[in-house]
């Protein structure tokens, strides 16, 4: 039967299950990767695990999060990382050497293979045909122990391109169509499969663009053809042994159709505070911007700088603005210094930032009360760049540079005194892996480090068989996980769960950990009630993990989103989907609920029966959904992802 480019790469990695849409499957691993902000997690779980080795073909743990370093915690990180990675025998890329997914995209990708990333935009390496999954730091660890990774087989929705862009309009405008299209809703389970003669005429660092913002739509994750565009890339990158065509076959099927055709786009903007929140630039042109920011993994390539610098050449910055510039890795760097691009940057007053993720995490750059922040990052959700009330949009860096110069969010094709910047790469990337630690041969040696920032990994216990407690916080649709465990300057606790467990909802409702542990410490559970779309955005597993510490047992949401739903089962947390509207109007604050019989309920959920909760405050019962596998219907029985897995070792 003639097969998608989905299917062929999923097939080949088949280790069970039918693949067949909606069906469990499980699949093996070839790559791994971990960034420091979900990776002290996942060395430690991987730690506890017991293995002396990493047993998939690579490993590479990245430090791009947190670099910036105000106090002890970071660095102690980043000690405890390389240190783990050399015994464990995982690749070490060192703090400044870039942004996880642009430097995987540059020396480690490989056409055809699967990566698995506890980090979301881990589906940046579609760009060059890979299957490239987001996860939680636990399935991650699992992964690098040879475990294959579990998931459901996706729908695969062909997004068929044609004609060729036009100057000024870039691969962020048509991730942005994508956006309005489908939403940051509902598109769980799929994934998204580029084809079509548009695709040709975009290169990897464009594609990648593309794949890294299907995250935003939620899905497993997004692939383009690997063709002799990525060959090309690949051969310049001094890799040409990672090619490997990948093409749909004629007349192979998909589950859904949306066409763009290239040529007919203009700039867009994704506005405050939602990815998908699309308007076109012309509609915005003339808003008054205060500050500025070109980089993260969605727009930092070199093509994407030395583009932003032609615009930016010979000019300078608006006085009102300030300008960030963030190179995506070390290799960006190194070419925009050499070729000159660099100097432009700064002789028009650009700011130059860390090869980090830094701004796009909320680690710096907040912009000021009220401010309009123009971003050609990824995420724009409330109070990500740490400042609540400022209007961040996300643009492409070609739109991004031409508003520096005139201080207003300005359409490129509406004016004519800047031409339009040209890039096609005609040389050589820089090779240089001196920022990167291959782990020893013997790790004999090799002490790990523990400095006081490191704490323990998360202790689950086994389900009771009477869950009963109270709603402890009722929230509304769309809540990130930004939302739930923020971010920006508490990042630095990511390695403590206790510290860093005060702060789950902090920017929702700051008295949610007392009141939730109270409830714990008095034996009674605690229940997150929630609208559409629960956990959207980021992989991390602190999002579960916390929570789960202060002794929530169950999300009650309209809807949740893929990767959270999973480190809710990781952690024993029950993700169940609320059936009405009405029902989820009705739940409210302090209810009381008890879930009876919770282990048999849980077992009948993986076969598709509901699971009744008992309000004793509204004398009612509700039925909720519980959609799991029965691997999951397990691991939420036993305690945790973790607890099943040392059992089934331990046999
Ligand atoms: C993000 O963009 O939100 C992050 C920070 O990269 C996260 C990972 C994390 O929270 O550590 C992600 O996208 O998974
Ligand atoms: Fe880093 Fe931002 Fe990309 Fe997340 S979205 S990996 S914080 S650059």
């Amino acid at each position: 039967m003639p097969s998608n480019i989905t299917y062929k790469v999923l097939s080949e990695h088949l280790v069970s299950g039918q693949l067949k849409a909606g069906q469990p499957v499980q699949i093996r691993i070839d790559q791994t990767l971990t960034q420091d902000a979900t990776g002290t997690m996942a060395y430690l779980q991987f730690e506890s695990i017991g293995l002396d080795r990493v047993c998939n073909e690579l490993a590479v743990s990245y430090v791009d999060h947190n670099t910036i370093q105000v106090g002890y915690e970071n660095a102690d990180d980043h000690k405890y990382l390389q240190s783990v990675a050399a015994k464990k025998g995982v690749v070490f890329s060192r703090a400044g050497n870039g942004i996880c997914h642009q430097v995987h995209l540059e020396r480690f990708s490989q056409c055809a293979r699967t990566l698995l990333g506890s980090d979301s935009h881990t589906p940046t390496s579609g760009g060059l045909g890979m299957a490239a999954i987001g996860a939680g730091g636990l399935d991650v660890a699992l992964a690098m122990a040879g475990i294959p990774f579990s998931m459901v087989a996706p729908k695969v929705i062909e997004i068929r391109l044609h004609g060729r862009l036009r100057p000024f309009v870039s691969a962020k405008d048509v991730i942005l169509k994508v956006l309005e299209h489908f939403t940051v809703k509902g598109n769980v389970n799929t994934v998204f499969e580029y084809t079509g003669d548009g695709v040709k005429t975009l290169s990897v660092p464009e594609r990648a663009t593309i794949c890294n913002m299907g995250a935003e739509c939620g899905v497993t994750f997004s692939i383009f053809p690997a063709d002799e565009v990525t060959k090309d890339f690949l051969t310049r990158q001094g890799r040409p042994e990672a090619y490997r065509e990948l093409r749909a076959d004629e007349g192979a099927e998909y589950d859904g159709l949306f066409e763009i055709d290239l040529s007919a786009l203009e700039p867009l903007a994704a506005c405050p505070h939602s990815p998908g929140n699309i308007k076109t630039v012309r509609e915005l042109a003339g808003m008054k911007v205060d500050q500025i920011l070109i980089g993260s993994c969605t727009n930092s390539s070199y093509a994407d700088l030395v583009k932003a610098a032609q615009i930016l050449d010979g000019r300078h910055i608006s006085d009102n603005v300030s300008l960030g510039v963030a190179p995506g890795s070390r290799q960006v760097l190194m070419m925009i210094a050499q070729d000159g691009t660099l100097e432009k940057f700064v002789r028009a007053g650009a700011r130059i930032l860390e090869s980090a993720c830094g701004f796009c995490i909320g680690n710096h750059q907040s912009p000021s009360t009220n401010a309009v922040s123009l971003r050609t990052s990824n995420r724009n959700f409330e109070g990500r760049s740490g400042t609540k009330s400022a209007q961040v949009y996300l643009v492409s860096p070609e739109v991004a540079a031409l508003s520096a110069v005139t201080g207003t969010i300005a359409d490129p094709l509406a004016q004519r005194d800047i031409p339009a910047p040209s890039f096609i790469i005609d040389r050589d990337f820089i090779q240089d892996d001196g920022m990167i630690i291959f782990p020893p041969e013997n790790p004999d040696s090799v002490e790990i480090v523990r400095g006081p920032n490191i704490g323990k990994g998360p202790e689950c216990s086994p389900m009771k068989e009477t869950i009963s407690g109270e709603v402890s916080i009722k929230v509304g649709d769309k809540i990130t996980t930004d939302h739930i465990m923020p971010a920006g300057a508490r990042l630095k606790y990511r390695s403590n769960i206790p510290a860093y467990s005060a702060y789950v909802f902090e920017n929702v409702d700051p008295d949610f950990p007392a009141r939730s542990a109270a409830l714990r410490d008095s034996g009674k559970a605690s229940f997150i009630v929630a609208g559409y779309s629960y956990g959207q955005g980021s992989s991390r597993e602190h999002a579960a993990i916390c929570p789960m510490y202060l002794g929530v047992k169950a999300v009650l949401a309209l809807s949740i989103e893929r990767i959270h739903q999973a480190n809710l089962c990781n952690f024993g947390i029950l993700p169940l989907i609320i059936q009405s509207e009405e029902d989820y109007e009705e739940l409210s604050l302090a209810d009381e609920l008890v879930i009876e019989n919770a282990v048999e309920q849980v077992r009948r959920a993986a076969e598709g029966e509901k699971v009744t909760v008992h309000s004793i405050t509204r004398a009612k019962d509700y039925q909720l959904g519980l959609e799991i596998t029965p691997l999951q219907a397990d691991m939420l029985i036993r305690g945790g992802r973790l607890l099943q897995v040392k059992e089934e070792l331990a046999k």
